[in-house]
């Protein structure tokens, strides 16, 4: 084998090798934020799980890691994938350490639960909640993912922590198991 082909074969290897291993550890990935509320699961692919109007589709269910209530103010709190906004309408209150469902069908409406504008891609995208004051917008939590597994969700175990994992028994509204 001459000099030059074994160095192209052995920077394929590695190129392959890096990408392969950046997808592994960057699946259910953080891009940062203030973490006053935390994405604390989400199901992209295959939801066994069904919206009010017994539709199976995805959601994202949001954490309140404070032992005080937390309140949304209607028009400051947004969620969003890679390519559309969803801005919240309404005003709600998330218990201590409770938790509100964002049900990912693209209804863009409002019933007893809250349905984005938006679905989420199986292929991988990017789930980002922010605060929107005076203008200005602020990252408060942001996660992306690679080829999400059918029926199975994302999340953090325990809740709000930093251990994010793929989850065989999804928990929409409660806490997530490991
Ligand atoms: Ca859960």
């Amino acid at each position: 084998m001459n000099k030059l082909l074994f160095y192209t074969l052995t920077l394929s290897t590695l190129f392959i090798l890096f990408y392969s291993c950046k997808d592994d550890e960057n699946n259910g990935g953080t891009n940062g934020g203030t973490r006053e509320l935390v994405i604390n699961e989400f199901v992209a692919k295959g939801s066994i799980q069904t919206n009010e109007f017994g539709d199976s589709t995805d959601w994202i269910e949001i954490y309140n890691p404070s032992s005080d209530p937390f309140t949304l103010t209607a028009g400051q709190w947004s969620l969003a994938d890679a390519d559309e906004e969803y801005i919240l309408p309404q005003t709600y209150t998330i218990p201590a350490n409770g938790f509100l469902i964002f049900w990912c069908d693209g209804l863009d409406t409002i019933a007893t639960q809250i349905h984005t504008s938006f679905k989420l891609t199986a292929q991988g995208d990017e789930v980002t909640l922010s605060k929107i004051e005076g203008g200005d917008k602020t990252t408060v939590d942001s996660r992306y993912y690679f080829n999400a597994n059918a029926g199975q969700s994302y999340g953090l175990y325990p809740d709000g922590s930093e251990a994010w994992d793929e989850r065989t028994a999804p928990t929409p509204g409660s806490s997530n198991v490991d």
